[in-house]
């Protein structure tokens, strides 16, 4: 099949689930034409089979607004026809959605029919889309795809409970390799971060407020309190300063790293004991399948859809947003015994199992058939 992938390029989740699925895709030996504004993070390795095509958004001195989707509807219609693509799969509903439709009407005044498939990956839904200035477009557009679906059964429902959507979502969950991220920890890594073999808990996200990221700090220092141990923090945005500020106040920042955008998530995991999750809503939590993954338990919220993958007492815990003192105490039962950590690990990784890449991807192609 030759098929568009258009997503966001950074490292947020649905970029990342939208690149690995293109990679996979391209492996299994179809034709991957990823279209976006810039080289999507995920995308550092060679295959003769991917194709990277650059949204250029030419400015004007009119514009205070450079017209990024009407760019990106043109962009979509000339590599659609210059490749003859089959489909367009657009990840994250704004405004890929809409400039997929805008495309597709246009591809139709030319005879060349088009299916859009558009999956929802969260804040497109729960806290962007639900803005009452996106809310009739974000509508519209999903209306109009040929398929949509959705990572979790959580972000199905909010789907359907704030937009008036006509169609079916299908739920296809969020994958992972697990192959990728059986790795080996890397001592000398190991040892700058936890020289004294501290455990080593770790968050990764936009820090955006919607993380809780102070959270993270204030259960690592009571943790710490408790059983030695180290935090890294991965990521960038926003919230980091304050969670460098709280993390100074509560006297722990010496024992906290944050080590900003990575790309290589599987070293870092391959180190970590604990991955913390506060989030105020995730719709599945992909980067805690990916610790799981790793073979690192996970405490988290039971916010949105991290119940269906965080399974409680088995690949860790889950709490209320907020419930610092139950996360800091579920924290420290795992990983204050070897053998009860060992256990957690273990059936972190053969849950994640469950949602490995070659379970989902076969799901998608399934989809893709039934509109060729
Ligand atoms: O978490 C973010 O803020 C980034 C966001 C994105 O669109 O990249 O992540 C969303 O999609 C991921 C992949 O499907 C999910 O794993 C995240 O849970 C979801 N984030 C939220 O719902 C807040």
């Amino acid at each position: 099949m030759r098929i568009g992938i258009v997503c966001y390029p950074t490292f947020g989740g649905s970029g990342v689930l939208a690149t690995e699925l293109g990679k996979a895709l391209a492996q299994k030996g179809h034709m991957v034409h990823f279209i976006t504004y810039q080289q999507p993070v995920r995308l550092n390795e060679f295959m003769p089979n991917i194709f990277y095509h650059e949204v250029q958004v030419p400015t004007y001195p009119l514009f205070d607004y450079p017209p990024y989707e009407t760019a990106l509807a043109s962009t979509m219609v000339d590599v659609i026809k210059n490749n003859n693509l089959d489909l367009l799969h657009v990840h994250y509903a704004i405004p890929h959605a809409s400039a997929a439709y805008m495309a597709k009407q246009i591809l139709k005044k030319e005879g060349k029919q088009i299916p859009v498939i558009t999956t929802l990956h969260g804040t497109d839904i729960t806290l962007v889309g639900r803005d009452k200035t996106y809310a009739p477009v974000v509508t519209f557009s999903i209306n109009e795809s040929d398929a949509i679906t959705a990572v979790s059964n959580n972000l199905r429902d909010e789907t359907f409970s704030h937009f008036a959507i006509e169609k079916e979502i299908e739920v296809i969950y969020n994958f992972v390799d697990v192959s990728r991220f059986s790795r080996k920890p890397i001592d000398a890594f190991k040892k700058v971060i936890a020289p004294n073999g501290e455990r080593v808990l770790l968050h990764a996200s936009n820090f955006r407020k919607i993380k809780r990221v102070q959270d993270v700090v204030k259960i690592f220092a009571a943790v710490r309190a408790e059983v030695p141990s180290k935090l890294l923090f991965v990521g960038d945005g926003p919230e980091r300063s304050t969670a460098e500020d709280l993390a100074k106040e509560l006297g722990v920042f010496d024992e906290v790293r944050f080590v900003g955008k990575q790309e290589q998530m599987e070293d870092i995991l391959a180190i970590a004991d604990l991955f913390l999750l506060t989030s105020e809503y995730e719709s599945f939590g992909l980067a805690a399948l990916e610790a799981m993954a790793a073979g690192v338990p996970v405490i988290s919220t039971n916010a949105g859809g991290l119940g269906e993958i965080n399974v409680e007492g088995v690949t860790g815990y889950l709490a209320d947003v907020g419930d610092i003192s139950t996360m800091t105490a579920k924290a420290i039962s795992i990983i204050k015994d070897d053998t009860i950590l060992n256990g957690f690990k273990e059936r972190a990784a053969n849950h994640a199992k469950s949602f490995d890449i070659s379970r989902v991807v076969p799901v998608y192609e399934k989809l893709y058939e039934r509109f060729l």
